[in-house]
């Protein structure tokens, strides 16, 4: 059978031509609401794809940072403990010294804030300098992040500005005993405790 003169038999004419215009608008129409549907979908799921993919970077990246973090400061005789990396210095220095010398390694004096962490810096039975002062205003101790002080560890009778003299830092002196802590004057020298706390 000769397709073009039956088609155009039963559409070329008249009202059959109309019907076969107003028949083809349909059809595009519906072909073209398929189509944008289809690739709409298959857009956002690209979208979502590509946040994943930005999102699994950026944790591995984080992940990396922090590995590289932990293995540099373990190789340079940094100590872990939940949470924070601790140095304890082998030489003597002034408290503001010591405190520079942990400022220059991204970390400060450690400041204690659990009876856990008391007991870690207790441990290395040593006269030790902490990240605590009251210089800035007599009897107003502060933690080197300008924290108050809420959980005390101060020695007997301590502080006590010994012999009426300036003993404005805080050191680790009666380490035999939990309460072990001595206010002390800031030029003398000590050994002392950096602490960095790991952003985990
Ligand atoms: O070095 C200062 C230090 O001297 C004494 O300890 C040895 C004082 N202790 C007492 O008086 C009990 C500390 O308070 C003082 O800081
Ligand atoms: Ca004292």
């Amino acid at each position: 059978m000769n397709l073009i003169p039956t088609v155009c038999y039963m559409f070329c004419t008249g009202e059959k031509l109309y019907k076969l215009v107003v028949l083809s608008i349909g059809l595009l129409c519906v072909l073209q609401a398929g189509l944008n549907i289809t690739l709409r979908t298959s857009l956002y799921g690209c979208e979502d794809t590509e946040a994943v993919l930005k999102n699994m970077t950026k944790e591995r990246d984080e992940m990396m940072k922090k590995l590289t973090t932990f293995a540099d400061y373990s190789h340079q005789g940094w100590v872990y403990f939940s949470g924070s990396f601790y140095y304890i210095s082998l030489e003597k220095k002034s408290w503001k010294e010591s405190r520079s010398y942990c400022q220059q390694r991204n970390a400060d004096l450690v400041i204690i804030n659990s009876r856990e962490e008391q007991e870690f810096t207790r441990r290395f039975r040593k006269e030790i300098w902490i990240g605590l002062t009251d210089r800035e205003e007599e009897g107003i101790w502060k933690w080197v992040d300008g924290t108050p002080l809420t959980t005390r560890f101060w020695g007997r009778d301590e502080p006590n500005s010994h012999k009426g003299r300036d003993e404005d830092c805080g050191e680790i002196k009666f380490y035999d005993n939990e309460k072990s802590w001595n206010d002390k004057p800031c030029d003398i020298e000590n050994v002392w405790i950096c602490e960095m706390t790991l952003a985990l």
